[in-house]
């Protein structure tokens, strides 16, 4: 079985596609869903993409993921700037965390500006849209491969090995 990575959507983005796409965008949740299905197998990855309005359901799944996934991509939509509970589950599970948002927080209004779920995420990919769920698969296969393959021991000084 392919290991899998765990695409997580908070409240509202069920509506994505449908309604204000001159922040949001055009593409549907399944649409970026399909793509990413297409990219996770260049990646011999497998993802589970959900969606919640219930920061409990959002906990659940996080809860989840540490013993189905390997890694959590995570778009926490509203819960970014309230939630604790996110946030502790996060930082327990003890997986790679990626943040993800599709319009850039930073330029919008200062309550936006500060993320709860930063402190727990590898890094963070923001105003790219949908495409950014891509960019952030193409950064967990990176992070989970990195974790499989160990370290190549670093060279020791002093004897130099003969080449003959
Ligand atoms: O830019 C992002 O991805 C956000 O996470 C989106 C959240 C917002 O609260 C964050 O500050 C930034 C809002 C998601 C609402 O999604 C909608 C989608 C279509 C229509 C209406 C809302």
């Amino acid at each position: 079985m392919k290991p899998k990575i765990m695409v997580l959507n908070g409240p509202n983005l069920n509506l994505l596609g449908v309604r204000q796409p001159q922040i949001y965008g055009h593409d549907t949740l399944a649409d970026i869903e399909s793509r990413l299905r297409t990219r996770a197998r260049s990646h011999e990855l497998a993802v589970d993409m959900r969606q919640s309005n219930h920061e409990g359901e959002l906990v659940t799944w996080i809860q989840g993921a540490r013993t189905t996934c390997v890694g959590i991509i995570i778009n926490p939509a509203a819960y970014t700037h309230t939630s604790v509970a996110i946030l502790d589950a996060l930082l327990a599970c003890d997986l790679p965390v990626i943040e993800v948002h599709l319009s850039n927080p930073h330029k919008r209004e200062d309550f936006r500006h500060r993320s709860f779920v930063t402190l727990a995420a590898k890094g963070v990919i923001a105003g790219f849209g949908a495409h950014g769920y891509e960019l952030a698969l193409d950064a967990m296969a990176k992070l989970v491969e990195d974790q499989r393959v160990p370290a190549k021991p670093a060279k020791r000084a002093g004897k130099k090995r003969r080449t003959n």
